[in-house]
C-alpha cells in the first residue's frame, strides 16, 4: 500500500467532499480508490488491453411482444459461452426486467450485448462491462 499526498484547488476538493458525502463515501480514499478503478478499467477496454471482462447486461421487454423471450432466451443459448446466468422478474402484466451476466472477450461481449439491446421491444438496454483477469478454463469433471 502507498500513500499518496496530493494538492488540489479548494473549489475541487468541495466539489470533491460533496460528491463522496453524496454517494456515501465514508472517506476520501475509497473514493478515490473507485474513482481511479473505473477510469482505469475504462481505458484498459477501451484500448483493447483487456483480454477478458465480466458484463451486467440489463433491459426490460415487453413479454406479449411477438416471439420476443423465445428469441431473447435464443440468443443467449446461442452465446452460452458467454451468458453466465440471467435472472427474470416479471415487474407489470406486461413488463419484465432481465439482467444477464456475461464472462468473455470485451468485443464478443460488447457485440452480444448491443444485438439484444437492439431486439425490437427491448427497451432500457444497458450494458456494463468490468475487465478481469483471464482465467484458465476451470477444471473440469476427470474420467478416469
Ligand atoms: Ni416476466
Amino acid at each position: 500500500m502507498q500513500r499518496l499526498t496530493i494538492s488540489i484547488d479548494d473549489d475541487l476538493a468541495e466539489a470533491f467532499d460533496a460528491l463522496m458525502r453524496q454517494r456515501g463515501y465514508a472517506n476520501r480514499s475509497e473514493a478515490i480508490r473507485d474513482l481511479l478503478r473505473r477510469e482505469l478499467g475504462e481505458k484498459e477496454l477501451a484500448s483493447g488491453e483487456a483480454a477478458e471482462c465480466v458484463a451486467v447486461l440489463s433491459y426490460v421487454f415487453d413479454h406479449h411482444e411477438r416471439q420476443l423471450s423465445t428469441r431473447l432466451t435464443g440468443m443467449q443459448h446461442d452465446h452460452h459461452d458467454l451468458a453466465v446466468a440471467t435472472l427474470h422478474a416479471h415487474i407489470s402484466h406486461a413488463d419484465c426486467i432481465e439482467t444477464v451476466i456475461l464472462r468473455g472477450a470485451p468485443a464478443e461481449v460488447r457485440e452480444f450485448a448491443q444485438g439484444v439491446i437492439a431486439e425490437t421491444g427491448v427497451r432500457h438496454g444497458n450494458v456494463q462491462l468490468i475487465p478481469v483477469e483471464a482465467q484458465k478454463p476451470a477444471t473440469r469433471w476427470k474420467r478416469n
